[in-house]
């Protein structure tokens, strides 16, 4: 049984004056593209294709808005740093993030999705201080953890938390192998709930 039985798709926005209404308390996840994010979302929600994962990086290009509970929601922002994604539409992403973190006030925490072979990009570095300056919580997921081994999965997740501080917490997620899913759900529910 899901945590969020009635979890639903709201819509996508490519401008701010399509987010949804800035009410209640949201909790958005950033990421590099093809890091894992959208597969995360549904491991934490427990939902199958809640939000719609796929091989070839770049396949979230809007911000997606998911409803939990009434007030309560999920964003899937777009992926950055895929270089094939032409250049004038980058820098509207880069905006459109920008004007997502600067406005949002129901904004409570934020995922940094990384994949823990490419760990603490300077895009990611810059999302997380995005979210800092705002005020809001940072939590780290780094994905994928099988594909490096539990040894070397546990010592590059020793290296980010030296590197984050207390800024953000940090873990190790895997969506195929359920690893750290409840202990993701576990952060999301606390920041919802406050
Ligand atoms: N092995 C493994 N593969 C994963 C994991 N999480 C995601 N993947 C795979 O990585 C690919 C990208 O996953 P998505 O969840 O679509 O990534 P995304 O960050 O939402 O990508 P964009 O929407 O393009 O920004 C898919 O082929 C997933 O099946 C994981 O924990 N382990
Ligand atoms: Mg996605």
């Amino acid at each position: 049984m899901s945590a969020f039985p009635h979890a639903k798709y709201l819509s996508g926005a490519h401008e701010p004056h399509q987010f949804v209404p800035d009410e209640g308390a949201e909790v958005a996840f950033a990421g590099r593209s093809n890091s894992g994010k959208s597969s995360a979302i549904n491991a934490i929600v427990q939902r199958h294709a809640l939000a719609r994962t796929s091989r070839t990086p770049g396949q979230t290009q809007l911000v997606n808005f998911f409803e939990l509970s009434p007030g309560r929601r999920l964003v899937d922002l777009p992926g950055y740093g895929y270089a094939k994604v032409p250049r004038p539409l980058q820098a509207h992403w880069r905006q459109l993030l920008e004007s997502y973190f600067t406005g949002r006030a129901t904004l409570r925490g934020l995922f940094v999705v990384m994949d823990v072979r490419h760990p603490l990009t300077e895009h990611d570095e810059r999302m997380i201080g995005y979210a800092r300056a705002a005020g809001r919580g940072v939590h780290l997921l780094l994905t994928k953890a099988y594909k490096l081994g539990r040894g070397a999965g546990m010592a590059t997740l020793a290296k980010v938390r030296k590197a984050v501080g207390d800024t953000a917490g940090a873990q190790l997620f895997s969506a195929t192998e359920k690893t750290g899913v409840d202990e993701a759900r576990r952060v999301l529910q606390g920041w919802l709930a406050r």
